[in-house]
């Protein structure tokens, strides 16, 4: 079925407010306390987000956009033109804008957890290119997730830039790369952007920024569940921190407790130390041929990979 051209369709897959509330209290109850990188995006989380792509420190967003600029069309020669495309992630939608005229999709499915804003980012998106087609997912795709999809679309492909993928540990990772290569079938293809291993220092100084927007991100997390589920963390008594770990080759992110303190989520108590923390992200930096064999064993094979002159950052394409 060729859909009406030039519309924005939207599906709600989003996860219920009794989810977020079993996942907060869950993950306060650990012995290492830790907290999804998911629960950031809230529609103040995913502004700050779109804040920190801008900052001089974050080089990811700037480089990979660069990456799609220059490689652009030999991207879409191995994607293929006029397919069904997913992007997980959206976000804002500003990367796949650098690849629409050179795949012009029959379709666009966005793919995000953030639903204002995702719904937003599609209508805006809709206004700059009249003639796509967009279905936009309101979407968790951290667990086995649905997508609005025809069952007569066979040609699909994938983009999941940013590397998102990232906030996944290596088992998890290897799970959700499974998973889109279930939903592409055999010859779909993923363009993924995967951040590459580098110098601790520019690790360090990209998620922990002079101006404080990556320390707001982290923090805006308490604010939510604060507003979600009558939480009554104080802001004054947790702090940002965020290094380099290079034995586990990954950015971690952690709220520090400043003090000995007592913290309401939900009815319950959680003690803090002074010191402890909640981990609420992780980012794995992969070298290119790490990557390659965490893809293989979910069945998908490398076929090409772009980097920027400094090596900073990777888009692979992939094929199921
Ligand atoms: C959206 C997961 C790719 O890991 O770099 C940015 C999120 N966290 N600064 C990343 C993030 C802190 C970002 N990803």
């Amino acid at each position: 079925a060729r859909p009406s051209r030039g519309s924005v369709r939207f599906f709600d897959y989003r996860p219920t407010p009794a989810d977020v509330r079993a996942e907060v209290l869950n993950g306060l109850a650990l012995v290492q306390k830790r907290l999804s990188p998911k629960l950031f995006y809230d529609q103040r989380g995913s502004q700050l987000f779109d804040a920190i792509t801008e900052l001089p420190e974050y080089y990811p967003t700037r480089t990979e956009i660069e990456i799609l600029r220059v490689h652009g069309s030999e991207m879409a020669d191995r994607l293929g033109r006029d397919n069904i495309l997913i992007e997980l992630g959206s976000g804002s939608s500003l990367k796949i804008q650098t690849l629409l005229a050179a795949l012009q999709p029959r379709v666009y499915l966005p793919v995000d957890i953030s639903r204002e804003h995702l719904l937003e980012s599609a209508h805006a998106l809709a206004a700059r290119f009249p003639d796509l087609t967009i279905h936009a997912a309101c979407a968790d795709y951290s667990a086995p997730f649905q997508l609005p999809l025809d069952p007569e679309w066979t040609d699909l492909a994938a983009f999941f830039p940013g590397s998102s993928i990232g906030n996944f540990d290596p088992a998890d990772a290897h799970q959700l790369l499974n998973r889109i290569a279930q939903v592409l079938g055999s010859g779909g293809r993923l363009l993924i952007g995967v951040d590459l291993p580098k110098s601790p220092a520019i690790l360090n100084a990209a998620y922990d920024d002079a101006q404080g927007v990556t320390a707001a991100f982290n923090l805006n997390l308490l604010v939510r569940i604060n507003r979600e589920l009558e939480g009554d963390f104080d802001l004054d008594h947790f702090s940002h921190r965020a290094f380099f770990n290079t034995r586990e080759s990954r950015v971690e992110m952690h709220l520090v407790s400043r003090i000995d303190q007592r913290v309401r989520v939900a009815g319950q108590l959680f003690h803090f130390q002074k010191g402890e923390t909640i981990h609420t992200e992780s980012s794995y930096k992969y070298p290119l041929e790490v990557f390659h064999r965490i893809a293989a064993e979910a069945g998908l094979q490398a076929e090409q990979v772009w980097t920027d002159d400094q090596d900073l950052f990777s888009v692979h394409c992939l094929r199921v």
